[in-house]
């Protein structure tokens, strides 16, 4: 029995939500079909998600389809969720692009049409609402081959659309223009069929052509494109067979090695950690002791499987399938999990570069009563494990609490689920955009274990080059693999990632690679006669201790650069407000591009600084009386011009030498051992 583990991916209120409730009723899984808008779907079950019938959290649903169990998780198409739909990209092995008949294209599609290409994820299209009012079905087929991608089959054609009555007739082998489209396409792809194809048409037969389109789009190469309504339920049929014909299933070996990631994580009725995943090879049980992330492990308690209808409790869980596991209560999202005991087939920690940009502005959150701080502490520590990007950073000593996020919605979701959930009301003070910073150039440092005025019992030296954008953290040994035991290696590392978190002027340094360059060590006295001796052997605090100091000098000598998002938008106005929206566009420090005339309507396209985004939502309303469409979306970083900014610095890296050896001292007064280490000063 084959699965595929399959995403629904769109632009907010697409149809997402409603495709699936129609996938469950047409596979009977429900018998009654629910609605986003009467807030009674399988998969918007949050109370927030229904109030406001927006989808905020990935969620997974099971149903067969032609002898194949489809694992189906809805995401959010807003983008201040997009952090939600980055995770489960990594446990997909297909997915369905859901299009608006009417809105067509929109500035969230693009940016997941571009991402699962990047990842060759095979995508369909559905292309959804076509018995809405102003659907057209043509006007978005010309919309996907200009502003997604020219590789596309239409499978079917629509009649009446925007009618209630609108209707899809698949094609089939009898249709000629079909068949012809499907032949050119392929011969775009495949030289071996373009040389038969051309030697002799009738090559090109329509089981070939079936073949060819599905293996052209498990490669991600093509994309079919099917239409339909999820409310009426026209054209669903042939999205159904579409995913059992035309997207390939997971690969599977449940006897190999166990290795499964975790894409999702919640909390049980009781408060227990659930995490969601989805295993990749090899079988887990109850009871078996797992491992994951770096050095943490836990005991499976108990399993639900996702089996062709909610999850059920089960014994295991085999390759290929997604479950949720209880007990282990150190699990974090984008966790790889593996028995312990079992080998890793690599010790590589270096963070995967994320798909879609990071949350770019951060604000301060107030509890409303004083009394609150330490709960509210607990709530977001809780909250960010369920969303790490969060990003929570906390300063004691001025009783400050920060988080990233993306925008507006994001914030009042947070504010709703500590008011309802944890009781809590809050406030926050206004946000500023996250930078980021890169190194302008490359710089080495070293400090040599016992060589004055290095205080460690280690030796490190490290060196940071930049890298391209978007390519974030790497770091790698230039030093001979033996040469420094696991451990410290891994210590080295951990502070590395660390210690970047915070550059020069306190924003996340980035899209660099650091090497170590030189490794120094003391090994641990083994002697029979001699015990431990920590003034003599070296710890894992010794260079988790140096590493900062190390990597700052390498960087200051590197330098860095301070770089501030921009979005591209895309902005459509009635052609009469032009006058006064392109000053305010250009005070907003925006670049457009020139306007195309559009009936009554004036379409600008261009890149604006995040930080000034917000504020032209703000002013538009004004502006275009009320008509005016925004949309955005991240594009790059730029150099910020002018004064670089400084980011309340929290995080304590050793910008001074002094101060940072100071500090260590301080907290070595206490009773932690480690953070004692070995400090011979
Ligand atoms: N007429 C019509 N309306 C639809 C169709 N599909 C969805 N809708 C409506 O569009 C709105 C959004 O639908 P959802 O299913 O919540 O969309 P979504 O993509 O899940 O939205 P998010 O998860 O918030 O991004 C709701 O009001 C639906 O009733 C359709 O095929 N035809
Ligand atoms: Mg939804």
């Amino acid at each position: 029995m084959s699965t595929l583990n399959l995403g629904i991916l769109a632009h907010v209120d697409a149809g997402k939500t409603s495709l699936t409730e129609r996938l469950l009723f047409a596979a009977g899984v429900i018998d009654e079909i629910g609605s986003v808008d009467d807030g009674s779907t399988q998969t918007d079950t949050l109370a927030l998600e229904r109030q406001r019938g927006i989808t905020i959290k990935s969620a997974v649903v099971s149903f067969a389809v032609g002898g194949r169990t489809v694992n189906l998780i809805d995401t959010p198409g807003h983008p201040d969720f997009i952090a939600e739909v980055e995770r489960v990209l990594t446990v997909l092995d297909g997915a369905v692009l859901v299009i608006s008949a009417v809105e067509g294209v929109q500035a969230q599609t693009r940016v997941l049409m571009r991402t699962l290409q990047r990842l060759r994820i095979p995508t369909l299209i559905f292309v959804n609402k076509i018995d809405r009012a102003g659907a057209d079905d043509e006007r978005v087929l010309r919309d996907i081959r200009a502003r997604l991608t020219p590789s596309i089959a239409a499978m079917g054609s629509v009649t009446g659309p925007g009618t209630l009555g609108a209707a899809v007739t698949p094609y089939g082998p009898a249709d000629t223009a079909f068949t012809a489209r499907l032949a050119d396409l392929l011969a775009d792809h495949d030289d071996a069929f373009l040389a038969a194809y051309v030697a002799d048409e009738a090559a090109a037969g329509y089981g070939r052509l079936a073949a060819g389109l599905a293996a052209g789009t498990a490669r991600a190469l093509m994309h079919p494109v099917f239409f339909g309504s999820a409310i009426t339920g026209a054209g669903v049929d042939a999205l159904t067979r579409g995913l059992a014909e035309l997207l390939p299933a997971a690969g599977a070996d449940p006897g190999g090695q166990a290795c499964g990631r975790v894409f999702k994580v919640e909390r049980g009725a009781a408060g227990e950690k659930i995490a969601y995943a989805r295993m990749f090879s090899g079988t887990l049980h109850v009871r078996d002791r797992l491992r994951f992330g770096q050095g943490r492990d836990g005991k499976i308690t108990a399993i639900s499987v996702f089996d062709r209808a909610p999850a059920a409790p089960g014994a295991s869980l085999r390759a290929g399938q997604i479950g949720k596991l209880s007990g282990l209560r150190d699990v974090q999202i984008g966790d790889t999990l593996g028995r312990a005991g079992e080998a890793r087939d690599t010790d590589d920690t270096a963070s995967e570069p994320s798909q879609f940009a990071p949350p770019t502005i951060e604000t301060m959150v107030v509890p409303g009563r004083d009394g609150d701080r330490g709960a509210l502490h607990v709530a977001l520590v809780e909250l960010a494990e369920q969303d790490p990007l969060i990003n929570l950073r906390e300063d004691d000593a001025r009783q400050e609490i920060l988080v990233s996020l993306y925008g507006e919605v994001q914030k009042e979701v947070i504010q709703a689920t500590l008011a309802t959930d944890y009781g809590i009301a809050v406030g926050f003070r206004e946000s500023t955009t996250i930078c980021i910073e890169r190194p302008a150039g490359s710089g080495a440092a070293v400090e040599f274990i016992a060589v004055p005025p290095n205080p460690f019992l280690a030796g490190v030296g490290l060196r940071i080059d930049p890298a391209p954008p978007g390519s974030g953290v790497s770091f790698r040994l230039e030093i001979q693999p033996g040469a420094l035991p696991l451990a410290f290696r891994k210590a080295v590392e951990e502070t590395v990632h660390q210690t970047l978190r915070a550059g020069l002027y306190g924003w996340q340094v980035t899209d660099c690679a650091v090497a170590m360059t030189h490794s120094g060590y003391y090994p641990r006295q083994s002697h029979a006669h001699a015990t431990f001796d920590k003034s003599m052997s070296s710890t894992a605090g010794d260079f988790r201790h140096l590493t900062p100091l190390v990597l700052m000098d390498a960087l200051r000598l590197a330098g860095t650069g301070v770089h501030e998002p921009v979005q591209r938008f895309r902005l459509e106005v009635p052609a009469d407000t032009i006058g006064p929206v392109l000053p305010a566009l250009a005070g907003l420090g925006a670049a457009v591009g020139s306007p195309a005339m559009r009936g009554s309507s004036c379409l600008l396209e261009g890149e604006i600084p995040a930080s000034r985004a917000a504020e032209l939502e703000r002013q538009l309303p004004g502006l275009t009386r009320g008509e005016g469409l925004l949309e955005t979306a991240f594009d790059h970083y730029r150099p910020v011009r002018g004064t670089a900014p400084v980011r309340s610095r929290l995080d304590h890296n050793p910008l001074n030498r002094e101060e940072y050896l100071r500090r260590l001292r301080g907290a070595g007064s206490s009773t932690s051992r480690d953070n004692r280490g070995s400090m011979c000063i």
